[in-house]
């Protein structure tokens, strides 16, 4: 059933839409099965986003029809299909009438996924008006809290020198708290990494007290403080807060170097929003792991990395894994520097729309996968800033003097590219830097060729 002459607009303008400020826009690339029309296509995905199923039904009335989601934009060539949300579509919360991520999935990136007459359709991109901005959480805590914390400017306070407990799992709780340990002595901020939890192996009531002494005798030995970002990832809310109260009573005084790490993609928006709405007062780190599977640009369903980061800001992430932009281990290109401008300004041009975020916090980009001292001066480069976290595992725990040696390696990177150095000129006056060249061969033959000679390494 052609459905195009009620759940598509052509005439309807964008920036009419914009300053109407009463719809939530959404471009898709979508393409639909062979032998069906792209508009009909298209007026048929807006009806099952919004008020419509596959026949006319005879309980629509007046109202109903004022809440279509409307097609208001196609391009079969470049497959470009754009539609217009009434922001009433939304479900809002009984307790406080916010906007919940929740419904926004639902409807834009719901049914529409398994459509019979749709090839495929991927969310390359939202507009939010001002009010629904104004009604999301977004973040409570940023990265100028952890600036102030280790003593930084807390404007471009820069670079945060992070890891990731490695091995992934199998370590007890004496060598994870040692591994922390050792990072600590050089290094800012810890993670667990995104399995790492309550395994029977190292159970969270012996492994964080042991982070926390650890994270004591780094910060007396070094006279810094010191960031640890617990996972509280779990299915149960309930599991959740008590891992959450645990951490908060093991740190004790030192309670705000706590963040609450979550796995926000295969958590989902109930599980972010716990940590965000039950503890404000921690930096809320976003993992994403398994967004792979609808991120991945094979992937031709679901919604793009970049979608995956603007949304997490509206549901209050401090930060969130951004990819490495090309530089790391994960799927990327320098392109991806959008992800990060997107989440950190009060102001961005995505892919397709503008987008004003009128104060609301901004969220840390977290620069992770394969990262080590010699990829970082290249993605500074691209990047143009460094005010961001990073957290390199094997680029840490790979260094082959200690991962203390691992973590002054990473921040050496960082004044390397801010001084403006040639890498292999910084090496020579640069000893835990130097040795990260001997630590990753491979890379450094990659990207600094003939660097044995230059820096004088004769094995
Ligand atoms: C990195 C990492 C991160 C991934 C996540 C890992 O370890 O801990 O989870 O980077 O990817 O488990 O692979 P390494 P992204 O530093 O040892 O590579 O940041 O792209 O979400
Ligand atoms: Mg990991």
């Amino acid at each position: 059933m052609d459905q195009s002459n009620r759940y598509a607009d052509l005439s309807l303008k964008e920036e009419d839409l914009i300053k109407g400020g009463k719809h939530i826009l959404v471009a898709y690339k979508m393409k639909p099965k062979a032998g069906t029309g792209y508009l009909e296509a298209a007026a048929h995905f807006a009806a099952e986003s919004s008020t419509g199923t596959n026949v006319e039904v005879s309980t629509t009335d007046d109202f109903t029809k004022g809440v279509d989601a409307l097609v208001y934009h196609i391009d079969e060539a470049t497959e470009d299909m754009r539609i217009a949300y009434p922001i009433d579509l939304f479900d809002r919360n009984v307790i406080d009438g916010r906007f919940m991520l929740v419904s926004f999935l639902t409807l834009v990136i719901g049914n529409n996924q398994g459509m019979g007459d749709i090839e495929h359709a991927k969310m390359i991109d939202f507009y939010m008006p001002d009010r629904v901005i104004q009604m999301f959480d977004g973040p409570a805590k940023d990265i100028s809290d952890l600036w102030r914390i280790l003593g930084r400017p807390v404007k471009d306070g820069g670079y945060i020198a992070g890891t990731i407990i490695k091995p992934k799992l199998g370590l007890r709780p004496e060598p994870f708290a040692a591994a922390a340990y050792q990072f600590w002595l050089g290094g800012d901020f810890i993670k667990n990494d995104e399995p790492q939890g309550n395994q029977v192996f190292a159970p969270i009531k012996k492994v964080l007290p042991l982070v926390y002494d650890a994270m004591k005798r780094a910060q007396d030995e070094t006279g810094q403080a010191k960031i640890f970002s617990m996972n509280i990832t779990a299915d149960d809310h309930y599991e959740m807060c008590a891992r959450a109260d645990f951490g908060l009573e093991t740190f004790g005084p030192d309670a705000d170097k706590l963040a609450f790490l979550v796995d926000g993609y295969v958590g989902g928006p109930g599980m972010v929003t716990t940590a965000r709405r039950q503890y404000p007062n921690q930096y809320l780190h976003y993992h994403r792991a398994g967004h792979g599977a609808v991120t991945s640009p094979s992937s031709k369903r679901g919604y793009t990395a970049f979608v995956l980061a603007k949304m997490s800001r509206l549901q209050g992430a401090s930060g969130i894994h951004v990819g490495t932009m090309g530089y790391g281990k994960m799927e990327g290109e320098g392109d991806d520097k959008i992800i990060a401008y997107m989440i950190e300004r009060d102001e961005c041009q995505g892919p397709v729309y503008f987008q004003k975020w009128f104060g609301m916090k901004p969220t840390t980009p977290i620069i992770s996968g394969g990262m080590n001292a010699l990829r970082l001066p290249g993605f500074f480069e691209n990047l143009g800033h460094g005010n961001v976290i990073n957290t390199a595992g094997g680029g840490s725990y790979g260094h082959i003097d200690s991962p203390a040696a691992g973590a002054i390696s990473l921040r050496q990177a960082y004044e390397c590219w801010k001084a403006g150095a040639d890498p292999i000129q910084w090496a020579k006056e640069h000893k835990e830097f130097a040795r990260a060249f001997e630590s990753f061969p491979k890379d450094a033959d990659k990207l600094y060729p003939g660097w044995r000679e230059k820096i004088g390494v004769h094995k």
